[in-house]
C-alpha cells in the first residue's frame, strides 16, 4: 500500500511507535517557531530543563501577538525573548518583521519537512508542503531541546477540489466550505490532504489559507502537495534549494473521502460564534454592518491585499464602517508600499495597522457595543474581539472589502467584473529584521534579561492518593481556549505572569470563577464535547493548575489541550457515558478512590459524587509515558526526575 503526502513525511521523521491510526508515535522535529504571547514559558521552560543550545535545524522566535506596549510587559517579554533566543541559538524575528506563520512561510518552511509551534496555527505551513502542527510551549521547548513531538498517530482525510475558483471567491471560502461540511471537531485525530486537479490552481498563500484554517476543524495538521506552483512561490522567495516535490502514492489509503467542486462556490460567511456556522454571503446580503478587518494569518498576503487594494481603489470607506488592514509581513507591507497598492488603500480611509496579529486576538480595534464586525480571520469565539456583545463574521478578503465600501454585508460575486491581480515573479527579500543567535562561543557572554513582568511557573503536583474535591465550574460543548485564558489587550501583557493571569481564567463563562476557585483551594472541572479547542495556549492549563485545578472530566477533549493539561499535571477524565453529565452539577462534592493508581494503571475509574450519590464511570486513556508524566505532576517535574 502507499503513502499519503502525510505518513511520507511522518515515516522519515519517525522515532518511536508504530505508524498506526490512533497509537501514540514520536516525531522527530526538524524546525520550530514560538511567538510571543507563549514564547517566554516556552524559554523559560527550555532554561528549567536546563538546555544550552537548541537541537533543531532550525529555531525561530517571532514578535507578534502583543505588540501594543501599552505598558512595560510585553516590552519586557519581548527583550527577554531576544535576548534568551540569542543565548541558545534561535533566530529572533523582530517586532514589526509580521506574523509568525506568514513569515515563516515566506522565509523557512520547507516541503517534507516537520515543524512545531507553540500557536495552533502553525499548520499554514501545510501551505508549502511542510507538516506543520500547533503545540504547548512545553512541547516547543522538549523539540527545541532535541526531544521527539508526540502526537496519537492521525488518521487520513482527503479533500479532492475540483475545478477553479470563479471571479470574487477566494481560497478563504474553501475553507469555510470545508469547515460547513466537517465541522470544528470534524478534523479531530485527522491530517487533512488536499488533492484534485483544483489543487494546480492555486498559489501557495492561497493553500496557506487553507491549511491554516484546518486548526478549526480541529485537525492535527492539513497539507497541500508540494509541485510546481510551491517551486515557483519558492523561487519567487528566493529559496528554490529547498524544493522537493512531493505527492501522495497514488493507491495511498484515507480513512475519509470529501470533494469539493470549487467552481460552485459562492462568497462564505462564518456567523458568530463559531467558525463552523457557516451561511452563504448572499443570505445575509444587506445586513448593516460597523466594522471590517482585514489581516491576521489567515488572510494577509500579498494576494489578499492587492486584491483588497485593487477593490478599494478609487473609492472610499463607507461613513459607518471602521477599516483595518494588517498585512502579514514586513515583505508584504513593503511590496504594497514599492507597487503603490499602498497608497490605494490609504487613499480609500483604510486605517493601516503594523504588520502583527492586532485585532485577531483583540488587541485594539474592539468593536462598538453590540458591533457587527466582518473580518478576514480565523475565530469568532465569543468576546475575542474585546466587545462581549459584538457579533463577528468570518468572511474572505473579497467579502470584506466589497462591504466596507457599502456598508452592509455584500456579495462581491454581485459587483461585476472582477479586478485582475498578479502577485510578482520575484519579492522584495530583506531579513533585516531577522537576527542571528550568538555563536556557540559567543553565547557565555549574553546576558538574558528578565523584566519584573515575568514570574515563574506554577509548579505541578503528583496525584493524589484519593481525589476528593468539588466541582468548581461546569461548562458546555465547545467550550474554546478563550473561554478558559482569555486574551486581549487587558490580560495579554500578563502572559508571563500566571498569579496575574488567574484573576481572568473563566470570567468569559463566569465572572465568580477565579475567587471561588481560590476560595475552595481549587477542585475539578466538568465541560462537554471538544473541551479546550482552539488556541494552543499552555496557559489554558497552567493558570488552572495555579487555581488548583486537579482534574477536568469532559465528554471529549481537543488535541493540544489534552497533552497541556498532561504536561501540566491535570488529569484529563473521559466521562464513560456522555448522559452522565447530567449527574454532576457545580458545587459537588467529587471523590476518586485510589485516583493516584488509577492514574498510574487503569484505563477507568469511578466518580463517587456525594451530595446525590451518584457513580459516574471515567476514563483514563493514557499512554505509559502520559501516565509517567501524570505521576510525575507534569513534564518539568519528570524531566528533571529523569535527569537526577
Ligand atoms: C490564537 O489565535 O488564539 C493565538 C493567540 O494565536 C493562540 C496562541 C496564544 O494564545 O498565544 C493560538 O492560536 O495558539
Ligand atoms: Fe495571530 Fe490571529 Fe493568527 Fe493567532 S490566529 S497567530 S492571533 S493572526
Amino acid at each position: 500500500m502507499g503513502y499519503t503526502i502525510a505518513q511520507k513525511i511522518i515515516k522519515s521523521h519517525l522515532v518511536s511507535g508504530e505508524m498506526k491510526t490512533g497509537s501514540e508515535i514520536g516525531l522527530k522535529i526538524d524546525q520550530t517557531l514560538t511567538q510571543d504571547a507563549t514564547g517566554t514559558m516556552a524559554y523559560l521552560q527550555l532554561e528549567a530543563m536546563g538546555c544550552d543550545r537548541v537541537k533543531t535545524e532550525l529555531s525561530v522566535a517571532y514578535i507578534d501577538h502583543n505588540t501594543l506596549q501599552a505598558g512595560f510587559e510585553n516590552a519586557d517579554d519581548h527583550r527577554y525573548i531576544q535576548t534568551v533566543a540569542k543565548k541558545h541559538g534561535v533566530r529572533f524575528s523582530r517586532p514589526g518583521n509580521g506574523i509568525c506563520h506568514q513569515v515563516h512561510l515566506e522565509r523557512f518552511g520547507a516541503p517534507g519537512k516537520t515543524l512545531i509551534g507553540s500557536d495552533s496555527h502553525t499548520p499554514t505551513a501545510g501551505g508549502i508542503g511542510m507538516l506543520g502542527m500547533g503545540a504547548g510551549g512545553l512541547d516547543v521547548a522538549v523539540a527545541m531541546g532535541g526531544g521527539e513531538y508526540y502526537i496519537t498517530m492521525p488518521k487520513m482525510i482527503r479533500i479532492n477540489l475540483v475545478g477553479k475558483l470563479p471571479d470574487y471567491v477566494g481560497a478563504k471560502d474553501i475553507i469555510l466550505e470545508v469547515l460547513r461540511l466537517l465541522g470544528v471537531k470534524g478534523g479531530v485525530g485527522a491530517i487533512v490532504e488536499y488533492a484534485g486537479e483544483g489543487v494546480k490552481t492555486l498559489s501557495v498563500p492561497q493553500r496557506a489559507t487553507i491549511t491554516n484554517m484546518g486548526a478549526e476543524l480541529g485537525a492535527t495538521s492539513s497539507i497541500f502537495p508540494s509541485d510546481e506552483v510551491t517551486r515557483e512561490f519558492l523561487r519567487a522567495e528566493g529559496r528554490e534549494d529547498v524544493y522537493v516535490p512531493l505527492q501522495s502514492d497514488s493507491d495511498a489509503e484515507y480513512d475519509d473521502e470529501y470533494t469539493i467542486d470549487i467552481s460552485k462556490l459562492t462568497p462564505l460567511a462564518a456567523c458568530p460564534h463559531s467558525p463552523d456556522n457557516v451561511r452563504p454571503v448572499s443570505s445575509l446580503s444587506g445586513m448593516k454592518i460597523d466594522q471590517v478587518c482585514i489581516g491576521s494569518c489567515t488572510n494577509s498576503s500579498m494576494l489578499d491585499m492587492l486584491t483588497v487594494a485593487a477593490m478599494l481603489k478609487g473609492k472610499t470607506v463607507h461613513p459607518d464602517v471602521s477599516l483595518s488592514i494588517s498585512p502579514g509581513s514586513k515583505q508584504v507591507y513593503n511590496m504594497l508600499a514599492e507597487c503603490g497598492a499602498l497608497a490605494d488603500l490609504i487613499a480609500a480611509g483604510a486605517r493601516i495597522l503594523e504588520c502583527a496579529c492586532g485585532p485577531c486576538i483583540g488587541m485594539g480595534f474592539s468593536p462598538k457595543s453590540k458591533g457587527v464586525s466582518l473580518r478576514t480571520f480565523n475565530r469568532n469565539f465569543l468576546a475575542r474581539s474585546g466587545t462581549a456583545d459584538a457579533e463577528v463574521y468570518l468572511v474572505s478578503p473579497e467579502t470584506a472589502a466589497a462591504s466596507a465600501i457599502n456598508g452592509v454585508f455584500t456579495d462581491p460575486t454581485t459587483l461585476g467584473e472582477a479586478p485582475r491581480v498578479e502577485i510578482p515573479k520575484q519579492f522584495t527579500v530583506n531579513d533585516n529584521l531577522i537576527e542571528m543567535p550568538a555563536s556557540m562561543d559567543a553565547a557565555d557572554a549574553v546576558l538574558v534579561e528578565r523584566g519584573p513582568n515575568i514570574k515563574p511557573i506554577p509548579k505541578g503536583e503528583a496525584p493524589a492518593e484519593d481525589l476528593s474535591l468539588k466541582l468548581v465550574l461546569k461548562v458546555g460543548d465547545n467550550i474554546t481556549t478563550d473561554h478558559i485564558m482569555p486574551a486581549g489587550t487587558k490580560v495579554l501583557p500578563y502572559r508571563s505572569n500566571v498569579p496575574k493571569l488567574s484573576e481572568f481564567c473563566f470570567t468569559v463563562c463566569d465572572k465568580d470563577f477565579p475567587k471561588r476557585a481560590r476560595e475552595l483551594g481549587g477542585g475539578i472541572i466538568l465541560g462537554g464535547q471538544n473541551y479546550g479547542q482552539g488556541s494552543s495556549r499552555e496557559h489554558a492549563a497552567l493558570v488552572p493548575l495555579y487555581l488548583g485545578i486537579r482534574a477536568v472530566v469532559a465528554k471529549s477533549f481537543a488535541r493540544i489541550h489534552v497533552a497541556n493539561l498532561i504536561n501540566f499535571g491535570i488529569v484529563p477524565l473521559v466521562l464513560e457515558c456522555e448522559d452522565d453529565y447530567e449527574k454532576i452539577s457545580q458545587g459537588d462534592d467529587l471523590y476518586i478512590k485510589s485516583f493516584r493508581k488509577a492514574v498510574a494503571d487503569s484505563d477507568s475509574a469511578t466518580i463517587i459524587n456525594r451530595t446525590n450519590g451518584a457513580r459516574i464511570g471515567v476514563k483514563l486513556n493514557f499512554t505509559k509515558r502520559q501516565r509517567e508524566i501524570l505521576l510525575a505532576g507534569g513534564m518539568l517535574n519528570f524531566t528533571k526526575q529523569k535527569n537526577s
